[in-house]
């Protein structure tokens, strides 16, 4: 121990003086191409997305976590995954589904209720502004289960999850309209609305089950979506897919895809042909295209809709009655449906052609006008006829899925499926201009903002369905292979191959880095679930333990704790068994990146306590023991040290005997500590001296280090009185003890210290006196 803090108060006056040592460089770049093999093409590759150390992004992506229920968030072009956010399940380093605030989130997302501990996340969508990306909210959907989560960006927590009223399935969303007035959620496979489980017999498949699109509102201030002033559309059974929002010209419509309008129901086991063939055995299927505009004038005047659990049901024959709803045409089970960034087009690809189908939304809006139909569809709603549609299709090779858009006017890139391909084409000649192989069998592709008004270009992300030979081994389950495409020249170029390890990321969305503000810290006391005070908040020196019994003898025990560098208060909680035990901790830490953890023995307790917030975990006291807690995060020297007891007591326990001393100390080991502390002192105020004679007030980040050391130095000073206090009275345990977290402090302060010197170093700051 003492060798230790030698060490040390050596390491911290050593780094102070700048005594550090660098690697030799012995490689030239040819020697290490050449012991690589790598070719030039490789090493300008390695260029294009090296990213040096302290290094940033321009751009971060929000990829699906498919079925892990989660959002991964990456760098673009280094490719450097940064989080993980817990959405849909259970992530326990960030203690999501462990806290009882996020519980409380988790819970929204009961099914019936049932806890379903899994998400299919297939399409993440970011809040727009006029069509842009502002960077403050992602929504992404769950396919299986149908709901919409809310991600606030401002601290990357889940805020809210809302179930679909009517779905029992959905891949439609989540896709936002131009000012995120709304969030798109379509259904996938049809089925009687929910409250509707007496009807399960597959053959009132045309009568009773029914698709869908749910507009979600949602509420830009608060943040969250408010289902009792959302509605939804009630459509055919046709397996509705992929949707995306009108903009510009069309802005005010929605537009989502189908597949299996055959309306084919199965039925393998008895002889009959599978839905694979059942379900592609027409030519076209259809693109539903809704008025969510008028349709939310309507709902609002109290002119169409009924209220159906919470929510508002437009049924179709009131959505055709209004001119809110018609079908056009589109090629043979399509999966993508984008509209072009002015809003002029709609591209659908086509899965089973080998076409994309450009239509004009000029031309559908004439047909709408002029009500000029081909026929109806058996629910009675108005198809527009292709050639009253379409601009243009084009061939782009066999198996086209997604399509994005770059920043140069006209120019789309289609990925193609069974080809294994990127095509990039021009949709204003109709041109096909390069095409890249990629590895293997591609999904969803996506550029820079690639859904907004205005498309950053630069760089394209493939999603790869296979890896297949890409990686190491792993197992018969392979990683996602994300690949990163140079699309700044005329030809596309291949730059890296990115392992995703984390369940199948059906897509992901991009924004400017630039464009994000994420917080350093809550305000002391915050919720971050609901984004308010938390009723249990705790301030330094208010630390208690309460513990209240009903009539029925139940007992409840709260705990208001803090933490902060390195001891968690209280360090000893005494229960009795049965009691209900409520353990709140409030992170008093100001520091950037100063989180702490919290994780006690068998409770299945564990939490992430990020700077400001307030996290409980509650639990019942049922088993007699001894149960020790520690703090999960490695925040300082003394981190192993952040510790305590839960003591759960059988009932009628009586306590025998005072806490004992495990070693005690002198006057001498007292004195030696004193001396070390002064030593150390010097350094500090060295530090302090070369900081203060820059201009540190010119960077915000060092004086949030300034502010933070002054915290820590003036804990050093009430430790060094007590320190003293008890030197007087000749109880040197308790000297000896203070002096130690007197020095323990200092060791915090000069940590600061330095790094605010480093930082000052890094960033030439200027002398001053
Ligand atoms: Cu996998 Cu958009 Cu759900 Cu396409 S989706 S590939
Ligand atoms: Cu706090 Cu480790």
């Amino acid at each position: 121990m003492k060798l230790m803090k030698k060490m040390m108060a050596t390491s911290i006056v050593a780094s102070f003086l700048g005594f550090t040592a660098g690697p030799v460089m012995a490689d030239s770049l040819q020697d290490v191409m050449k012991a690589r093999g790598l070719t030039e093409k490789d090493i300008l590759a390695a260029a294009k997305t090296y990213t040096p150390t302290g290094g940033r992004d321009e751009f971060l992506a929000f990829s699906s976590g498919g079925q892990s229920g989660q959002v991964i968030v990456y760098g673009i072009p280094s490719m450097r995954i940064l989080k993980y956010i817990g959405v849909f399940t259970p992530e326990p380093w960030q203690g999501y589904g462990f806290d009882d605030e996020s519980k409380a989130v988790l819970a929204q997302g009961r099914i019936e209720g049932k806890d379903i501990v899994y998400g299919d996340t297939h399409h993440p969508a970011l809040s727009e502004t006029d069509g842009d990306s502002d960077g403050k909210f992602l929504f992404i959907n769950d396919k299986a289960n149908p709901r919409l989560a809310v991600i606030d960006l401002h601290d990357f927590e889940t805020k809210q999850i809302v179930v679909n009223p009517f779905f029992r399935s959905e891949h439609g969303g989540a896709f936002v309209t131009p000012n995120t007035e709304y969030v798109m959620e379509a259904t996938q496979y049809a089925a009687p609305y929910k409250g509707n489980s007496s009807v399960v017999s597959l053959n009132k498949f045309n009568d009773e089950f029914r698709g869908g699109l749910t507009y979600w509102k949602f509420d830009k201030e608060e943040g969250r979506i408010k289902p009792d002033a959302s509605f939804t559309f009630e459509f055919p059974p046709y397996s509705q897919d992929l949707s995306d929002a009108g903009k510009g010209p069309s802005y005010g419509w929605g537009f989502t895809n189908s597949f299996c309008s055959e309306r084919y129901v199965g039925g393998i086991e008895k002889g009959r042909p599978p839905y694979e063939a059942g379900c592609s055995s027409k030519d076209t299927d259809f693109l539903h295209v809704t008025n969510w505009k008028k349709a939310s004038e309507l709902v609002a005047a109290g002119k169409i809709g009924k209220k159906v659990n919470g929510s508002t049901l437009i049924s179709m024959k009131e959505a055709v009655a209004n001119d809110l709803f018609y079908l056009i045409p589109e090629p043979k089970s399509p999966h993508g449906v984008d509209v072009t960034p002015d809003g002029t087009k709609i591209i659908v690809a086509g899965k089973l052609d080998s076409h994309t189908w450009v239509y004009d939304w000029a031309k559908i809006q004439k047909a709408m006008a002029d009500k000029k139909f081909e026929s109806k569809d058996p629910y009675g709603v108005p198809i527009i006829a292709i050639n009253d549609a379409l601009d243009k299709s084009v061939a782009v090779g066999l198996g086209p899925l997604h399509n994005q858009f770059d920043s140069k006017k006209c120019i789309v890139y289609t990925s193609i499926y069974v080809d294994s391909m990127i095509t990039k084409w021009d949709y204003c000649e109709g041109k096909v201009l390069d095409q890249l192989p990629i590895h293997y069998n591609v999904g969803h592709l996506m550029t820079m903002e690639g859904d907004t008004v205005s498309p950053q270009g630069k760089y394209l992300v493939a999603l790869n369905k296979l890896a297949i030979d890409r990686f190491n081994p792993v197992g018969p389950l392979h990683p996602q292979n994300h690949q990163l495409i140079d699309i700044s020249g005329d030809k596309m170029q291949l730059l890296y191959d990115m392992p995703i390890p984390l369940g199948e990321p059906h897509y992901v969305a991009s924004i400017r880095a630039s464009k994000l503000k994420p917080a350093i810290r809550y305000k002391s006391g915050t919720n971050s679930r609901t984004d308010k005070r938390s009723k249990w908040k705790t301030r330094a020196g208010r630390e208690k333990i309460e513990r209240s019994c009903d009539d029925a003898g139940k007992c409840t025990v709260h705990v208001y704790g803090t933490t902060i560098r390195s001891h968690i208060t209280p360090e000893t909680i005494e229960v009795t068994e049965g009691d209900t035990v409520s353990i709140h901790l409030t992170n008093l830490e100001r520091a950037e990146d100063e989180t702490h953890g919290f994780a006690m023995y068998a409770q299945n307790v564990q939490l992430s306590i990020e700077p400001g917030k307030t996290s409980s975990a509650t639990f019942v006291a049922d088993k007699p023991g001894v149960y020790p807690y520690y703090c999960t995060e490695f925040c300082s020297a003394l981190h192993l040290e952040m510790q305590g007891y839960l003591l759960v007591r059988p009932k009628g326990f009586k306590e025998e005997g005072g806490l004992v001393e495990g070693q005690t100390y002198t006057k001498e080991d007292y004195d030696k500590q004193v001396k070390t502390n002064i030593k150390t002192q010097g350094v500090i105020d060295s530090v302090v001296g070369f900081i203060t004679s820059h201009n540190y007030k010119d960077f915000p980040e060092v004086v949030a280090l300034v502010e933070d050391a002054t915290d820590q130095l003036g804990f050093a000073e009430d430790a060094k009185k007590k320190a003293a206090d008890f030197a007087e009275k000749g109880d040197w345990n308790k000297a000896m003890g203070w002096a130690n977290q007197w020095w323990q402090y200092q060791v915090k302060t000069a940590d600061m210290g330095l790094r605010a010197k480093t930082y000052l170093e890094e960033h030439n700051a200027k002398k001053i006196k």
